[in-house]
């Protein structure tokens, strides 16, 4: 099981996404789960939803996902040889039954049970993830990200697969503003106005688990509610080139602490000055 990397440049390039890459091995894909059903136990569900943050500094498992060659195999086919972990994280979908009053009234979550999954996904409340661009929260110069999207379990539209809007990359950066719908993931709650999203032309990005789908900073992407009774785990890596650069936001300072080069040489160490001294 290779990884065809003058197919996934070809495509990444004029799509700005490539979907359905093999990447783990069934024992892989066994051991990641147990790992991350350790984590469940340890921390609690509210928790490894969203918290799991650059946690490939504590625990070798996890850096040895950002660093699997397959992985890296379609990073640098697309960014060159010389490639930096950016940032990581897991993203987790609970099953809807699972989910806490937080995040979900259990009276939404029994009316969910009988609506149909059309309208399930316009459901407040529930978590998901509104249309946006990577490089808006990014804020970086000298290069593009790409942002990896490993399954640990099958995505599909029930759970809340990826969606994406083919070419999107090409038109520069959209204005974001504060989501209005309750429930949005994402750390600074942004979203694209749903007037400069182009829904009609979204795909969804289904994975088996144990494949990735690859997307670039710029694309528009999205993802609905799980509505199902079924996780959907997945773990989100950014990689930049080492030219890239960290642009200051006076309204939103930034510090990039995790990053590690993670394939070839940094000639650059932009980021290195960012990290605290140990
Ligand atoms: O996990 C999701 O549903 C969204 C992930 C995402 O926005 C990303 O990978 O950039």
């Amino acid at each position: 099981m290779g990884v065809d990397r003058a197919e996934v440049k070809t495509l990444y390039e004029k799509q700005g996404y490539v979907t359905s890459i093999p990447i783990l091995s069934p024992e892989e894909l066994q051991q990641a789960r147990d790992a991350f059903a350790e984590l469940e136990r340890k921390f609690g569900e509210d928790y490894t939803s969203y918290s799991l943050h650059n946690v490939h500094m504590k625990y070798d498992w996890v850096m040895a996902l950002i660093k699997h060659p397959r992985v890296l195999e379609a990073i640098t086919a697309v960014l060159g040889p010389d490639v930096l972990l950016l940032d990581s994280r897991f993203i987790c979908k609970y099953p809807v039954s699972k989910q806490s009053k937080t995040q979900a009234s259990n009276d939404i979550i029994a009316r969910n049970q009988e609506k149909k999954e059309s309208d399930q996904a316009n459901e407040p409340g529930l978590p998901y993830v509104a249309w946006h661009q990577d490089m808006k929260y990014w804020g970086l110069d000298g290069g593009p990200v790409v942002s990896v999207w490993l399954a640990l379990d099958d995505s599909q539209e029930e759970n809340g697969a990826l969606q994406v809007i083919p070419g999107t990359h090409c038109s520069g950066l959209l204005p974001h503003r504060h989501a209005k719908r309750q429930g949005n993931m994402l750390t600074v709650n942004q979203e694209i106005p749903e007037e400069l999203v182009e829904k009609d032309k979204a795909l969804l990005c289904p994975l088996l688990a144990g494949q990735m789908s690859i997307h670039d900073g710029l694309l528009v992407h999205a993802s609905d509610p799980n509505t199902s009774e079924k996780r959907r785990c997945g773990f989100v890596i950014r990689y930049v080139p080492t030219a890239a650069y960290p642009v200051q936001d006076p309204e939103r300072p930034r510090s990039f602490h995790a990053t590690a080069v993670v394939s070839g040489h940094d000639k650059y160490n932009h980021f290195s000055s960012k990290k605290p001294e140990l």
